[in-house]
């Protein structure tokens, strides 16, 4: 009998198995008419099948069969592993074959794919050289890739980064879990904006008013309230983006942090540092064949980021600006340009792209940030930066319900939308801050991938609503 097997599993030591796999027939050749090379690819490895001289009466038919399956057809070979002459190119092939004596065809694809997966497996810079070279090479450009994505996510590039972004996920879990976090989920239809912003998706819920929730912000708050002291939530966030950039989605998924705090609102940033350290030293040891897959066809420089957490306030952040000959508003925010700008000083000068810039002014924060108590016009929030691009925003949240109520009408809510989120806050209410993530920013940014709908398994844009 044969037994299943997984193609990433076939190594040497499976030599002279018999072994059964099914996967994706990704190239195949003839050699006359009786030999056919096929590459059966399982996820992001492959193994090459040698289909030769056999089927019935040894006539060559199942290697005319083989030669003319379609490519991305589903697959079932059976046969006997074994150690190729010459070693095996290409680099995700495993280094053993299987000599094919069972064939079967389970499902057949279309003879002219939208696209090819060696295509969209294609780095730029082969692209390049390929052209150089007077060759015609098929290049796939992202939309067409996003149309056929479920073509497109069979690349090794694909397969390894949204494992990654699993991980991300899982570690964050974890290590939440280990501090004495629970994991909680609030609602996604909510009464009103939860940031104050415009970019909300409105909806009729039953004939009220209702609105996707812009983030878990109001309900994490309110979990703390309701004697949770540490709680997490992985889940969707929906902003009605209005303009179409290379970090933002219309829905992503959120990584949320809320906790009751002691003393002072750095206690927040403490977790971020233990978790994001702990975070990318798993992704360097435990994923880097997936980083390597990824490195094919997205060459990126690996992330320098310190034992520790660097910590800096905004005021040394525009200090280091202005000395740079950036103009900056003190008071303002720093726009895209600017917050490059700075990961690019603080790395030159600190060795880190992976810094926390704290006590931003309070004039640019959302109405729920707590002011600082020695100076109001700064506030106890933080963002943190992964190569000059923002990956997290979080803050101590004021608690008092009168200074909330104050600082939601300043900001023109309308504080009948919240009312229920700013009663919470009259039944006692312990001091407490917290932060979100966006998961697909975390990817992007840590393999420099330059475009948050790479790490978006189906991405909603603000004009992609399909696949
Ligand atoms: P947050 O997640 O806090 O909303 P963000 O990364 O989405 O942060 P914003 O706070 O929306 O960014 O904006 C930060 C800066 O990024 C803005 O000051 C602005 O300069 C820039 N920015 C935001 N949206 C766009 C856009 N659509 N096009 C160009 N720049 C933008
Ligand atoms: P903020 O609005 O900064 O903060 O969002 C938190 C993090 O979410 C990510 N993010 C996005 N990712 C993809 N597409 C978008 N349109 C998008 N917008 C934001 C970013 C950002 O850092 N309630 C606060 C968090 C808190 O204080 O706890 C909030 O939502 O990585």
């Amino acid at each position: 009998g044969y037994a299943w097997a997984d193609v990433a599993s076939l190594g040497p030591e499976s030599s002279g198995h018999a072994v059964r796999v099914r996967g994706a027939a990704q190239e195949v050749r003839a050699v006359g008419r009786r030999v056919a090379f096929l590459v059966l690819r399982q996820g992001g490895a492959t193994v090459q099948c040698v289909v030769a001289g056999g089927g019935a009466g040894g006539d060559g038919g199942m290697a005319r069969f083989a030669a003319g399956l379609s490519r991305e057809s589903v697959v079932d070979v059976a046969g006997a592993v074994s150690l190729p002459r010459e070693p095996v190119r290409g680099t995700t092939q495993q280094l053993v074959e299987i000599k094919v004596e069972k064939l079967h065809c389970v499902s057949r694809a279309v003879p002219a794919l939208p696209i090819g997966v060696d295509d969209a497996a294609r780095s730029e810079e082969d692209v390049a050289r390929a052209k150089a070279a007077g060759e015609q090479v098929v290049h796939v450009g992202q939309d067409k890739r996003l149309d056929y994505r479920v073509i497109d996510l069979r690349t090794a590039a694909n397969q390894a980064i949204f494992r990654i972004q699993c991980e991300v996920e899982n570690v964050f879990r974890q290590v939440l879990l280990s501090e004495g976090f629970v994991g909680i989920h609030t609602p996604k239809l909510i009464g009103g904006s939860s940031e104050g912003g415009a970019a909300v998706f409105k909806l009729d819920y039953n004939g009220q008013p209702a609105c996707l929730a812009q983030s878990p912000q109001l309900h994490k708050q309110m979990a703390v309230c309701g004697g949770f002291g540490r709680v997490f939530e992985v889940g969707p966030v929906f902003r009605a983006e209005d303009s179409n950039t290379h970090r933002h989605l219309c829905e992503f998924v959120g990584l949320d942090v809320e906790m009751a705090l002691r003393d002072h609102y750095t206690e927040v940033c403490d977790v971020v540092d233990k978790l994001f350290v702990a975070m990318f030293d798993h992704l360097n040891d435990k994923c880097a064949k997936e980083l390597e897959a990824i490195q094919r066809q997205y060459p990126f420089e690996p992330l320098k980021y310190l034992r520790t957490t660097l910590r800096m306030d905004y005021d040394e952040g525009i200090r280091m600006l202005q000395e740079a000959g950036v103009h900056v508003d003190p008071m303002g925010d720093l726009n895209t340009e600017a917050e490059k700008k700075l990961g690019d000083l603080v790395r030159d000068r600190y060795g880190t792209e992976f810094y926390m810039l704290c006590r931003y002014p309070s004039a640019v924060r959302p109405f729920y940030t707590m002011p600082c108590p020695e100076d109001p016009r700064y506030s106890c929030s933080f963002d943190v930066f992964v190569r000059g691009e923002e990956i997290i925003s979080g803050a101590q949240r004021v608690h008092v319900p009168e200074l909330l109520a104050a600082q939601a009408a300043a900001r023109g809510i309308d504080v009948a939308t919240i009312a229920t989120y700013l009663d919470a806050f009259r039944y006692g209410a312990p001091p407490h801050g917290g932060f979100g993530v966006g998961l697909e920013r975390v990817v992007m940014l840590f393999c420099g991938l330059g475009n948050i709908r790479k790490t978006s398994l189906f991405p909603r844009d603000p004009r992609r609503l399909a696949p």
